[in-house]
């Protein structure tokens, strides 16, 4: 097996200084003004890393490290539109392309190398062409597994390319601090040192019973399997927990519902795009909320039927939302998801016809096409449009302005 593991280098503050020349070679920090009290970082340009700023730090902490800098607020539309380009050109190195976030995603290369030549290479003309085609760079993992990829990736950031070769999976582990073994996380690793473990090489040397009394048996399990570069769970088709969902933290909280379908509009059609794209389907829309609070509530239904479509998945993920939603209270970040997924084209899912969705999905399935070949924001976006049309001719009805003016 051939992984590549793709991810944008500062992604944020890259279109930024992409689409303001001025900002280029200069710290930018994106997340909020200086003078925005509870803002934190989303991320923030590698002349800004410099100064010890990084992402989930409080903006006004960044700004006494770094007074100078240039502070902004995000612009999720702009940058959801780069990840399409980017997710775009990386479909034409495989079909295979799971992302797994705004600014990453693995692809399967896997028998690709009688067609494109050596992966190394490959991944060479990939940075290349996301560079050409987006104006943007990012960093490539290449290994056996995608766990190993994905950790590859972020070896030579920013620029970065670092290939494990077959083979050399177990020696790259044992190389690796213990704090950059994707998974561990502070606690477990304040556990592991308790333990008197401190390195890859400690892990390596327990076995798997004794890691699984210190630590459980299925961070035991994971542990053991990590540090011999052995696939984890993390993201084997076996183990996933097969659901797909896209949330979005928003810079200010939403209150206005307007502003609330649109952000479940395109949450949906991430899904969708999901769905399709792995060959899942499902009966059960999820929805998140978390308040401005943090306190954070979830609803879910499953209906008979499968989704078909990217309106079928906002619909449902509306009403949900608007039965769960306190009116008027300030939206910090909304989650869109499909549960209990199954895969796409069992015998099933052609019931889906029998709804009169049919038309409705190869449309969908066209529009999936389309947007892998051109850049997909111009149908979002006159989606979008109409959408706001709607919104407004409805407004103008409820109002009674047309019947005023007549
Ligand atoms: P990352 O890939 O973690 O960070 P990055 O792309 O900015 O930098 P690099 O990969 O070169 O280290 O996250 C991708 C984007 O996700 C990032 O640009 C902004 C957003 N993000 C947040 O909003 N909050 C966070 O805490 C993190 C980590 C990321
Ligand atoms: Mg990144």
């Amino acid at each position: 097996m051939v992984f590549f593991h793709v991810d944008m280098d500062a992604f944020y503050a890259s279109v930024e200084q992409l689409d303001f020349p001025e900002y280029r070679g200069k710290p930018v920090i994106v997340g909020g003004l200086p003078e925005d009290r509870r803002s934190v970082v989303s991320t923030c340009s590698y002349e800004a890393r410099a100064f010890g700023v990084h992402s989930a730090m409080p903006v006004v902490k960044a700004y006494s490290l770094c007074p100078h800098g240039i502070f902004l607020h995000g612009r999720m539309g702009r940058y959801r539109e780069k990840s399409r380009e980017i997710m775009n050109v990386l479909c034409d190195f495989s079909p295979d392309v799971q992302q797994i976030s705004i600014d990453e995603a693995f692809i399967d290369m896997t028998g690709t190398e009688r067609l494109f030549g050596p992966a190394e290479s490959t991944a060479r003309r990939l940075k290349q062409q996301v560079k050409n085609k987006t104006g943007l760079t990012i960093s490539v993992g290449i290994a056996s597994t995608k766990y190993l990829a994905k950790i590859a990736s972020g070896m030579s950031k920013p620029d970065g390319l670092h290939y494990v070769p077959s083979g050399k999976e177990t020696e790259f582990m044992q190389e690796l601090p213990l704090h950059k073994v994707w998974g561990i996380g502070e606690k477990t690793l304040a556990r592991l040192n308790e333990s008197g473990i401190y390195t890859t090489k400690d892990v390596f040397s327990r076995s798997e019973a004794l890691l699984s009394s210190l630590f459980g048996s299925s961070t035991g399990a994971f542990l053991y399997r990590a540090v011999r570069g052995l696939e984890t769970e993390t993201f084997n088709e076996t183990a996933k927990s097969r659901s797909i969902s896209s949330e979005e933290t928003f810079l200010f909280d939403l209150e206005d519902p307007y502003a609330i379908d649109t952000e479940l509009l395109q949450l949906s059609e991430e899904v969708l795009f999901r769905l399709l794209a792995e060959g899942w389907t499902s009966k059960t829309v999820h929805v998140k909320i978390r308040y401005e609070d943090f306190t954070t509530v979830s609803i879910q239904e499953t209906l008979p039927r499968h989704i078909a479509t990217a309106e079928d998945i906002y619909e449902r993920a509306k009403q949900l939302f608007y039965r769960k939603w306190q009116t008027g209270r300030g939206v910090r970040l909304l989650g869109v998801g499909a549960l209990n997924l199954e895969p796409a084209l069992t015998p099933r899912q052609t019931e889906l016809f029998d709804f009169g969705d049919g038309k409705k999905q190869r449309i969908e399935k066209a529009v999936l096409n389309i947007r892998r070949k051109n850049p997909e924001s111009v149908i979002t976006k006159a989606r979008l449009l109409q959408k706001a049309q709607e919104r407004e001719k409805r407004r103008i009805s409820e109002n009674g302005t047309d019947k005023d003016r007549n």
